[in-house]
């Protein structure tokens, strides 16, 4: 890849750390620039007008191009690789996780944790407090369904780590910060640990 590579992020992010995590394990140097988006700094007009109209991190920017969502990101980064399979419907089945994890699995349990971690349960509006036992029963299925997988899979797909195993976990092994309870996920558990194995990992706050 020739050209310059700038995350625009903010590090405690799940969704940033994909992208890290994703750079890492292909051996990519990441510039990393940060938003403190606590104090709206991905919502100025500045960052609307020349980064994301979104307001959102985390950010890829390729040259003077720019790459908002985080699954969108790593796929630029891993094109190529063999992080995202050859197979055809192999590269659809990580797909089908990827998509499973911006919506069943990330509104829930990490919308959970970033409210619990970075919010504060006291400083919850009315309107998240009422929506928190309605993430918290889907975030408990959407578990559910990944402990199933991974009970009879060692990752997600072609039995391999690809980009569904990084969207996961990036989010995910910080889940008990959100209330929920790995251990009573085994197969999760397992599989987080496998994740760590691999050459290249690096922790989140790397
Ligand atoms: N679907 C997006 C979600 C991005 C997102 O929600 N980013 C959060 C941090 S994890 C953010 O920038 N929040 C700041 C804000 O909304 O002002 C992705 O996967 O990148």
């Amino acid at each position: 890849m020739n050209e310059r590579l700038i995350l625009h992020e903010y590090a405690a992010s799940g969704n940033c750390y994909k992208v890290r995590l994703t750079g890492a394990l292909l051996g990519l140097p990441l510039e990393r620039r940060q938003y403190d988006i606590m104090m709206g700094e991905t919502r100025t007009p500045d960052f609307l007008a020349n980064v994301n109209a979104n307001g959102r991190i985390p950010v890829l920017q390729v040259g003077d191009r720019f790459i908002p969502e985080s699954n969108a990101a790593c796929f630029y980064l891993a094109d190529g690789s063999a992080l995202i399979p050859a197979d055809r419907f192999e590269r659809a089945d990580m797909l089908r996780w990827m998509f499973f994890e911006q919506y069943n699995h990330e509104p829930n349990v990490a919308t959970l944790r970033f409210w619990a971690t970075f919010v504060g349960e006291a400083n919850l509006e009315d309107a998240q407090r009422a929506q928190v036992p309605g993430k918290r029963a889907a975030g408990e299925a959407a578990l559910r369904l990944m402990d199933e997988h991974l009970a009879a899979w060692r990752f997600f797909v072609a039995d391999r780590p690809t980009l569904a195993d990084i969207a996961l976990y990036a989010s995910h092994h910080v889940a008990e910060e959100g209330g929920f309870a790995l251990r009573d996920y085994p197969s999760v558990q397992a599989w987080i640990d496998r994740i760590t194995q691999i050459p290249a990992y690096v922790p989140m706050n790397s």
